[in-house]
């Protein structure tokens, strides 16, 4: 099944993504990969979206990237292109930029050189920990602890952190070489009181073999750390800095997610069309119903909808990249514009694409919920997408307090 390309005809695209999407659509049509072993499979995606080049697009240019910053509309053109083949491809590629991200944002040179461009050749697979088992939408709330301390011994002195805690929900849990995690450094600061570290899965006092099973099987782990010590140059960013460089992350990649819901979506809409059109039923096909056409154009206004919405929280952020020249106030303004834009796409993206999906299903009749049917995996594909990297609710606030400020 191949997706259509004529939304890249619209003005946020440039030519350089009108040529991405055909590309990565040939090389997705060919790749074949046994997902029965989640782990397994998510691997192995990593390694092919690797070795094709495709993971370049979640990392700079300086760093073997295949463009000079972290460009949000090839990101929602690879999310979408590849949720429309495999939603596992898709959570590969992600997570790849997820994880490495805030190192792409504030990473020391030394630490962009260590990891970015293994991240990029799909060498290494990088997870994102900021969620905790009573600090999931309050991310604030969150209770790991990086204790710093200079201890002196035989080989002379470590300057180090150590970090006590437990991180849940943890995307490429498990099977990540290493993790950005955020923890208290001043527990008394609250939001303000946060750092970054990045800890190499192999580091001792960290246990991540605690898998998730969840309904849509994907590498997903707890992580609990036990007096684990990470020399101090792990710090990621600036002291007490970790909250704002989380949102800033979340912020570019949130735009993506909705792209991922895009890609579900135009997958069930082609799937139901594709049976409209075959399916015999009172002496014509479905398709034939009006019934049916009016639930195919309510379905493909909802994902276009949800793609304009895409499209534009995309672009304003590359424009914002762009003019990193503007003053202060600006820039600030800008930046809530650009999370308001990023945030009503992924509400609107993900809450549509579960009614596409659901629509979609309900068309298919009995077959829509027998296990191994596109549409049935589809329904449980996306229902973590209304939750995770903000849930609609968070972004239903993000939004709201920006309304109430009379900025949007
Ligand atoms: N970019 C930069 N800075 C941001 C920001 C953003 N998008 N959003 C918030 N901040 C800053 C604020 O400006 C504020 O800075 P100051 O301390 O200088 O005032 C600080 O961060 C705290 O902001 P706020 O008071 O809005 O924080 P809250 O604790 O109220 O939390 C929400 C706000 C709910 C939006 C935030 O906790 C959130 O996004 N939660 C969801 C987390 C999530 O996505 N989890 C999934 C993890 S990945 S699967």
């Amino acid at each position: 099944m191949t997706p259509s390309t004529a939304h890249l005809g619209l003005p946020f695209f440039d030519d350089a993504h009108r040529e991405l999407a055909p590309r990565l659509v040939a090389w997705a049509q060919a790749q074949s990969v046994d997902e029965r072993d989640d782990r397994a499979a998510c691997r192995e995606w990593v390694r092919r979206l690797g070795e094709a080049g495709w993971l370049r697009y979640c990392v700079p240019a300086a760093h073997g990237g295949a463009l000079e910053r972290l460009d949000s509309r090839a990101l929602v053109i690879l999310r979408e292109t590849l949720a429309f083949h495999s939603p596992l491809a898709d959570f590969a590629f992600a997570m790849q930029g997820l994880g490495s991200g805030a190192i792409t944002l504030a990473g020391t040179p030394a630490q962009q050189a260590h990891y970015l461009g293994a991240v990029a050749r799909g060498e290494k697979i990088a997870a994102f920990a900021l969620s905790e088992p009573d600090a999931g939408s309050d991310a604030g709330a969150m209770k790991m602890i990086a204790a710093h301390a200079i201890s002196t011994g035989a080989g002379g002195t470590f300057d180090h952190y150590t970090l006590g805690g437990t991180k849940t929900w943890i995307s490429n849990g498990g099977i990540a070489d290493f993790y950005c995690v955020f923890a208290k450094t001043d527990v008394a600061a609250g939001t303000r009181g946060i750092t970054a570290f990045i800890v190499d899965a192999d580091t001792p006092g960290l246990d991540s073999s605690e898998h998730i099973e969840v309904m849509a099987p994907h590498p997903l782990a707890t992580l609990r750390f036990n007096d684990c010590k990470v020399p101090a140059s792990a710090q990621l960013g600036v002291l007490n800095g970790g909250f704002k460089l989380a949102m800033q992350t979340l912020d570019i990649f949130r735009a993506s997610v909705a792209g991922a819901a895009v890609g579900f979506a135009r997958r069930a809409l082609a799937e139901a069309v594709a049976h409209a059109k075959q399916r015999q039923m009172f002496g014509q096909t479905l398709a034939d119903f009006q019934l049916t056409q009016a639930k195919l154009g309510e379905m493909a206004a909802l994902v276009d909808a949800a793609a304009l919405l895409t499209y534009r929280a995309a672009w304003l952020r590359d424009e914002g990249e762009k003019r990193s020249g503007v003053g202060v106030t600006a820039e600030a303004a800008e930046q809530r514009n650009r999370s308001v834009a990023a945030a009503m796409a992924k509400m609107t993206a993900t809450e549509n694409a579960q009614r596409v999906i659901d629509m979609a299903l309900q068309m298919h009749g009995g077959l829509g919920v027998k296990v191994g049917t596109r549409v049935e995996s589809l329904y449980r594909d996306i229902r973590s997408l209304r939750i995770y990297e903000g849930a609609t609710e968070v972004q239903q606030l993000i939004i709201g307090k920006s309304v109430l400020q009379g900025v949007t």
